[in-house]
């Protein structure tokens, strides 16, 4: 465990850790299990087009949530293109800024127009009165995030669709296993979307399903991934290949045998982060409202940088010299990237704030917790020394120190940067 800061690896310490900490690295799946599913499809000679593999982690998704219908796709930001097509979406479509950028990028790739809106900062996702506010002449839907596994204000939301007679969709990338108002994420709107990505708490490779109880969209969402084929009248414009491959579902399928012990896991995790980092000033770690169900697939902290003496930014910075892969889950907001930020000015006080200050830190079931109280042990450090670290990183900047030695360390900054971490 590191003492003072000369310890710290910024400030030429050994880093913490050998092997890199991730957020959401995927866990060792039962590969007996695995390679039994995938050794089955090879002999039955069905690879992809809805096969049997893929048929059985559409009904065991559509069970667990308790829907009629779940699509599988190859990713959750087709399956968001998909509805909007099958919806015959045209116009604007309200969207939080504070998501990963596929939420309007669905919606841009298709012609229509993402409004942003802002965030009720009580629970990070749309907030409705802002939603009636945001509402134009032109509304097609409303796209509410379900952000890190945390319910949106569904009811509310539901209401303001209902006047408005559009689509309300979910996109509950993070929240699959996650309930609101006691029920299954899942069976909330018109429909949601699911993503099976590999850092996801299930995952497929690469993946995402969307889920409804309407007949008529499942029918037609279902023929639109397949190239649009089946769909002879009611043709909105030709389809796509949206389909999960038989390789995808045999994972999905093994990732979801072991759903309860990774949410187990990740619960162990999130609790004792919780507890190794209560009472830091300017530090919170995000709460989960007891009543509901939790994946806890994001262990988010928000850290005010006046009170804490350090910004997020250097947090980041500071924790990734330790080989810990801390998030900045979402900076920048998703309204000041491109092809967003060129547009008409966009004010989202809410979002901007909470952009600027939260950030993932690792989880998943590689993550030990021994390895949380390592990460613990660094940031309790970095907050409780903020002043002093920003200072010398400070002097570090104005002095510039220019040998082979800081070459590799030049070289990630620039990753950094793309990740949108700026410098110290
Ligand atoms: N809506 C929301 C709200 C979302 O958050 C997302 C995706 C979507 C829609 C779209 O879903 P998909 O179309 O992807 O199904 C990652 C994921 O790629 C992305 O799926 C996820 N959200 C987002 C929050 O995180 P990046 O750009 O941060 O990925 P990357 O490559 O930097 O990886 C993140 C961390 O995970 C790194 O520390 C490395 C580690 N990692 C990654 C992979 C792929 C592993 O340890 N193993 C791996 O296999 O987006």
């Amino acid at each position: 465990m590191k003492r003072n800061i000369d310890d710290l690896a910024l400030f030429g310490g050994r880093e913490a850790f050998l092997q890199t900490l991730h957020v959401g690295r995927p866990g060792a799946v039962d590969r007996a299990r695995f390679f039994d599913r995938l050794s089955w499809a090879l002999d039955n000679q069905w690879l992809t087009n809805q096969g049997p593999l893929t048929r059985e982690f559409e009904d065991r998704i559509a069970d667990r949530v308790g829907v009629r219908h779940c699509l599988a796709t190859c990713n959750a930001t087709v399956a968001l293109q998909l509805l909007m097509r099958a919806t015959e979406l045209t116009g604007e479509v309200i969207v939080p800024s504070m998501t990963f950028a596929a939420t309007a990028h669905a919606a841009q790739w298709l012609g229509l127009r993402p409004v942003f809106c802002d965030l009720d900062p009580r629970t990070g996702c749309l907030d409705p009165e802002r939603v009636r506010a945001a509402i134009t002449p032109r509304p097609s839907a409303i796209v509410g995030v379900h952000l890190f596994g945390r319910p949106c204000a569904v009811e509310e939301l539901q209401r303001i669709a209902d006047e408005h007679t559009i689509p309300l969709f979910f996109d509950a990338a993070h929240a699959f296993g996650c309930t609101a108002k006691g029920r299954p994420i899942g069976g909330f709107g018109t429909a949601e979307v699911f993503s099976f990505h590999a850092t996801k708490v299930v995952n497929s490779f690469e993946g995402g399903a969307i889920v409804t109880d309407d007949d008529g969209l499942a029918a037609r969402v279902r023929a639109l991934h397949n190239f649009g084929f089946g769909l002879v009248a009611d043709n909105p414009g030709g389809g796509t290949n949206a389909k999960m491959s038989e390789a995808s579902a045999a994972m999905g399928l093994t990732s979801l045998d072991a759903f309860e012990q990774v949410v187990a896991h990740n619960q162990r995790t999130y609790e004792l982060y919780r507890a190794e980092l209560a009472r830091l000033p300017g530090l919170q770690t995000i709460t989960f409202d007891p009543e509901e169900r939790h994946n806890y697939q994001y262990v988010v902290v928000e850290i005010d940088p006046a009170v804490a003496g350090l910004h997020r930014d250097l947090l980041i910075t500071l924790l990734r010299s330790e080989n810990v892969v801390a998030q900045p889950y979402f900076s920048p907001p998703v309204h000041q990237q491109q092809p967003y930020r060129s547009g008409p000015r966009v004010s989202l006080p809410h979002t901007e704030r909470l952009a600027g200050r939260v950030m993932a830190l690792p989880t998943g079931p590689t993550v030990s917790q021994e390895d949380v109280r390592r990460v613990c042990n660094i940031v309790r450090l970095a907050v409780s020394h903020g002043p002093e670290i920003t200072r010398r990183c400070q002097q570090l900047r104005s002095t510039p120190p220019r040998h082979p030695e800081s070459r590799q360390r030049d070289d990630s900054t620039e990753t950094d940067k793309a990740n949108g971490t700026p410098d110290l």
